[in-house]
């Protein structure tokens, strides 16, 4: 899918992914077409029984912060790092953005003190955070990059040997 050539707006995609954006995902063992990347791995998840936290209250937890990226941490990073390669400066923007992420950084941080993943063990919680807070290194903004779990927790993430071979796989 080539979203710089507008591909993601063709009819046939759409009728997978009626928002016009990847990821994407047709199961072809079940039929099931999924747009939304916090529920594409919420079905894989479930599917393979593993990532998705085992207990009731690990899975609601899982599903929270999995949540909390998607409606926070994804968005407001995109945000910043849109305003911040602007060549004409937003300077309401990029303020308004960068506070918010800060902040969101500080909720990981404290959420990550004493633990080795967001919500127990690995999860897609993680998998879905990780890119998006890993942007602060190529941002390289120290009010970001200061937050000494959240890196190592980054540093953790991509030492899986998993993660080290989709990131290996990734066009950037
Ligand atoms: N909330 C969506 C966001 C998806 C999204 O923003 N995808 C971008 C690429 S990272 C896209 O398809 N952009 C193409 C466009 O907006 O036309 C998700 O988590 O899956």
């Amino acid at each position: 899918m080539n979203i710089g050539a507008g591909e993601q707006h063709e009819p046939d995609f759409l009728k997978v992914s009626p928002n016009g954006k990847i990821p994407a995902i047709l199961d072809n063992e079940t039929g099931i077409s999924l747009m939304e990347s916090g529920a594409i791995l919420q079905c894989l998840a479930e599917k393979v029984g593993m990532f998705g936290g085992e207990t009731a209250e690990d899975r609601w937890k899982v599903t929270q912060w999995l949540h909390w990226q998607m409606g926070g941490l994804g968005p407001m990073m995109g945000q910043v790092n849109h305003f911040r390669g602007l060549k004409n400066k937003v300077p309401y923007s990029e303020t308004r953005y960068m506070n918010e992420a800060i902040r969101l950084f500080g909720v990981l941080d404290r959420q990550l003190e004493g633990r080795s993943y967001i919500a127990g063990d690995y999860s897609i919680a993680d998998m879905a955070a990780v890119p998006w807070a890993g942007m602060a290194q190529i941002i390289g903004d120290e009010r970001l990059t200061d937050h000494a779990n959240v890196m190592a927790w980054i540093e953790r993430n991509v030492a899986r040997p998993a993660t080290a071979r989709a990131i290996a796989m990734s066009p950037s």
